[in-house]
């Protein structure tokens, strides 16, 4: 059994990939199962729940029931600015392609939003709300968080989106600074990937694999 990922961010599916690969599973992308990456996930919901089912549901429409499908709704919370950019994470700054300089641009509006603001005051986490569709009607839901808080300057190559200026709790790197499989170890995907994968040993489903 194969899983098609609802998503067109290539951080997220080599995220997605390194965790399920290592399961067995074999973890398809948009375009490898012939979706066109181009088509238009709906996600115009007011939370990452709503969200993630409209999108994971809109690709299970597209390639058939027969498939798994994940996906996941994921963003950052502020404290200081209310819980934002929360849902919006992705086009904080306007932007809607995804890719680098999207990134910087949400980046560049975060560190600015929050220009003159304590360190003690920039408290934030990571959400990550996923949703696995199956072919017998399965609907499983997991969610995950990473406390941290958000530095002045970015640090780091890796990983993708806020990466760079988040401090996780506990680490004096940022998730830009860790290894696929240190972020993969704490991060609010990993986290709801492996409560995902607990669910389904625990309701004794049929696994994707
Ligand atoms: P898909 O909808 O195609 O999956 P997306 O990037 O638009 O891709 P979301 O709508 O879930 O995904 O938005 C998530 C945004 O939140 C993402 O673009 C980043 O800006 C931020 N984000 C989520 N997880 C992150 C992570 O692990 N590290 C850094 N930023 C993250």
């Amino acid at each position: 059994m194969k899983i098609i990922v609802a998503s067109t961010n290539q951080g997220k599916i080599t995220e997605i990939r390194r965790l399920l690969g290592d399961l067995g599973t074999q973890v398809l992308t948009m375009e490898q199962a012939g979706i066109d990456p181009g088509v238009d996930l709906p996600e115009n919901g007011d939370t990452f729940e709503q969200n993630a089912l409209s999108k994971t549901g809109a690709l299970q429409e597209l390639v058939g029931e027969d498939y798994w499908c994940l996906g996941d709704d994921s963003g950052l919370e502020v404290d200081y600015l209310h819980g934002a950019p929360g849902v919006r994470s992705a086009r904080y700054a306007g932007f809607t392609a995804q890719g680098a300089e999207r990134d910087r641009a949400n980046t560049k509006k975060l560190l600015d939003e929050l220009q003159g603001v304590a360190a003690s005051a920039r408290q934030a986490r990571f959400v990550c709300h996923m949703v696995l569709l199956g072919p017998k009607g399965q609907e499983i839901h997991s969610r995950g968080t990473c406390e941290g808080r958000i530095l002045r300057q970015p640090r780091g190559t890796g990983g993708f989106g806020y990466d760079p200026v988040f401090l996780p709790d506990g680490f004096d790197r940022t998730m830009a600074e860790l290894s696929l499989n240190e972020k993969n170890r704490i991060s609010h995907r990993g986290k709801a990937l492996s409560g995902l994968m607990k669910k389904i040993q625990e309701q004794g489903m049929d696994r994707p694999t």
